[in-house]
């Protein structure tokens, strides 16, 4: 399944040469819904992400509104402008654009889609995220590749412990309510 949902929803299909584009995956022990709710947040990315303090929305929260992302420090950057491009609600597709900021990462692109899954007999997440974004003068692909997919896998751990957290929250209300009856 997870080849297929691959092939179906990330395929990158202009990667220029001074470019660089990966899929990673996680599973995650929460149900779509939780996960869904965190991942669309798109006015909330601090909600998982570990190194966002702050987002301000320009506008409205609808797909095209901008955000202004600050960066916590530490890292080479400090702003990001980032463009909702894609919000389905249906499909658990969300598409994020970097339109500048003060970062090295230019024509960055992400494309996030869940998918249900049973994990140790418990619903669970297939959460796939794909990029795609330019190698930065003066670095290789391969510094650039590690670079995003070590900032990617520390958003998909955070947003799992957050996302197991709140199911496990739920299932201990459920079984009070029906312990109280
Ligand atoms: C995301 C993915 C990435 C975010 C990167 C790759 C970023 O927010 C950080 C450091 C940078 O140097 C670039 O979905 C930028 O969050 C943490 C500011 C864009």
């Amino acid at each position: 399944m997870e080849g297929e949902f691959i092939s179906k929803y990330h395929k990158q299909l202009d990667v220029g040469a001074n470019q660089c584009s990966s899929t990673l995956t996680k599973r995650i022990k929460a149900p779509i819904d939780i996960v869904w709710s965190l991942v669309r947040s798109f006015d909330q990315p601090q909600k998982y992400k570990p190194f966002v303090s702050e987002c301000t929305l320009t506008e409205d929260f609808k797909v095209g509104t901008l955000r202004e992302v600050n960066v916590r420090s530490g890292l080479p950057a400090t702003t990001s402008t980032e463009r909702l491009e894609l919000l389905d609600d249906e499909e658990h597709i969300f598409s994020v654009r970097i339109m500048g900021g003060d970062h090295r990462l230019r024509n960055y692109s992400s494309k996030i889609t869940a998918h249900p899954e049973t994990i140790d007999g418990r619903p669970g997440t297939l959460l796939i995220e794909s990029f795609i974004v330019d190698v930065p003068d003066g670095n290789t692909t391969e510094d650039t590749f590690y670079f995003v997919q070590s900032l990617i896998n520390c958003n998909h751990n955070c947003l799992a412990e957050v996302s197991e957290k709140i199911a496990l929250h739920n299932q201990n209300s459920e079984q009070t309510s029906l312990v109280d009856g």
